[in-house]
């Protein structure tokens, strides 16, 4: 049966407009805050149709960066009133970051919002446009500066990432031989209360094992008083993830665009680019299983023990050569990713022995990836792969409407429903 998409498109503006709260979009119950790189798919999204409120969406989440240029993982609005584990209580993070306003976490996420500002640009009138420009570029210049200052040690372009949540592909098993190293034996963990399982059944949402190692990290970051230089040393967990240097190759080519409009030297930003691409390519590519891993700057030691998407979103970004990518999709199709048993992208490969459809990045279909995917395939020419990806998302979406992920084996929602993000995504797709 035909898929009405005009139907579909109707219906994520108004899940859009339903979770607005007048400076933000709220992301479900689940995730009552702002978040990092959500804030900047929802940007694209509401841009398709009402860039003024993308316009406060980038305004909103700019406003809490922090002094020292980073833009948090999360804004905790309402405080610790919304209940969401762990509340800026636990991460003490408002003691430190010299910021006013509401308490934020003490982590990033994938610098997606150079991109959602360009995008967003171009929906607005020329005047209203370029104010926003000159508003959010040295906003967002701050913030790539705080990644290559505080999170390239090497000065070689490759930016490292500190807790799983900074990769937003929060437990994908690339990164349990890093986390297998935070010791939960010798020093009592302070307790908590996990509230994402009272929203989402246990079997959807990373193990309890995990939570006592994302809290570890948490508390180990308060205890260095959010000293980049000391978290570095003490932190198990120091990874340069292609997915997000990938991002942050595409956020630094829309920099270099602004700053070409606002009449700014893009100097740095194209500085940045040349850097971050070479060095992904010297140091995360693998020639041998061509595709990319993860390294390990605690073990000097690629990850490369598991198969999952983060080998491949490096075709977003224009990291790769067109033969690269040839392969690289290659590869893909091996090792069962765009399979007809079931619907695509896995998250996690099926031919991983970590493989679990139902759980969370482990094996789950997400718009998130799904999105980055079809970006990055389509610059490269494979227009059928990327109707193969749409084709099964928007028939997800007719079946379930729109969730936060989904199982790829039987279609079943795995996490939120009414998602804005994945409405976001959509409408952007669609557009
Ligand atoms: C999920 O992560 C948060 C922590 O950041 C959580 O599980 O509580 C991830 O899917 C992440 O990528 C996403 O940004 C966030 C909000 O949608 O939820």
């Amino acid at each position: 049966m035909e898929i009405d998409i005009n139907k579909h498109i109707q219906k994520a503006k108004r899940t859009l407009i339903g979770s607005w709260l007048g400076n933000y979009t709220k992301l479900s119950d689940l995730y009552p805050h702002q978040w990092g790189w959500d804030a900047a798919f929802m940007g694209l999204g509401w841009s398709t149709f009402a860039p003024q409120k993308a316009k406060t969406e980038i305004k909103t989440q700019l406003a809490h960066q922090w002094p020292n240029g980073m833009v948090p993982q999360i804004i905790f609005h309402a405080g610790e009133a919304l209940n969401y584990y762990p509340g800026p209580n636990r991460w003490q993070a408002h003691h430190y970051s010299g910021q006013d306003g509401p308490p934020t976490s003490g982590c990033i996420q994938p610098p997606m919002q150079a991109v959602a500002v360009l995008r967003i640009y171009q929906q607005l009138d020329y005047e209203e446009g370029r104010q926003f420009l000159t508003w959010a570029y040295p906003r967002l210049l701050q913030w790539h500066r705080y990644l290559y200052r505080e999170r390239c040690p090497d000065d070689d372009g490759l930016v490292y990432v500190r807790h799983p949540w900074e990769t937003g592909l929060d437990n994908l098993p690339d990164w349990d031989k890093p986390l297998e190293r935070i010791d939960l034996s010798t020093q009592a963990l302070p307790s908590y209360q996990r509230e994402d399982n009272k929203h989402i059944t246990d079997k959807h949402r990373p193990d309890h094992i995990y939570y006592d190692r994302y809290t570890r990290l948490v508390d180990l970051f308060y205890h260095n008083n959010y000293d980049e230089e000391k978290i570095r040393k003490e932190c198990p967990f120091i990874v340069e993830d292609p997915a997000f240097n990938a991002m942050l190759c595409e956020a630094n080519t829309a920099l270099v665009t602004i700053a070409n409009i606002v009449n700014r030297t893009a100097y740095e930003p194209r500085q940045w680019l040349k850097q971050t691409r070479q060095a992904m390519n010297n140091k995360l590519y693998s020639a041998e299983d061509k595709r990319f891993y993860a390294y390990d700057r605690k073990n000097s030691d690629l990850l490369d023990s598991h198969e999952s998407l983060v080998g491949y979103i490096p075709l977003y970004g224009g990291v790769v050569d067109n033969e690269q990518a040839e392969s690289m999709v290659k590869r893909m199709k091996e090792k069962e990713y765009f399979s007809d048993q079931r619907y695509a992208l896995a998250t996690t490969s099926p031919t991983d022995n970590k493989y679990t459809p139902q759980n969370y990045w482990r094996g789950p279909l997400w718009p998130f990836t799904n999105w980055l995917m079809a970006q990055g395939l389509h610059d490269y020419g494979f227009d059928q792969k990327v109707r193969r990806i749409e084709n099964d998302w928007y028939k997800l979406i007719d079946q379930h409407g729109f969730c936060e992920n989904y199982n790829p084996e039987t279609g079943e929602p795995t996490g939120a429903y009414d998602f804005p993000v994945a409405a976001s995504l959509f409408l952007e797709q669609t557009h």
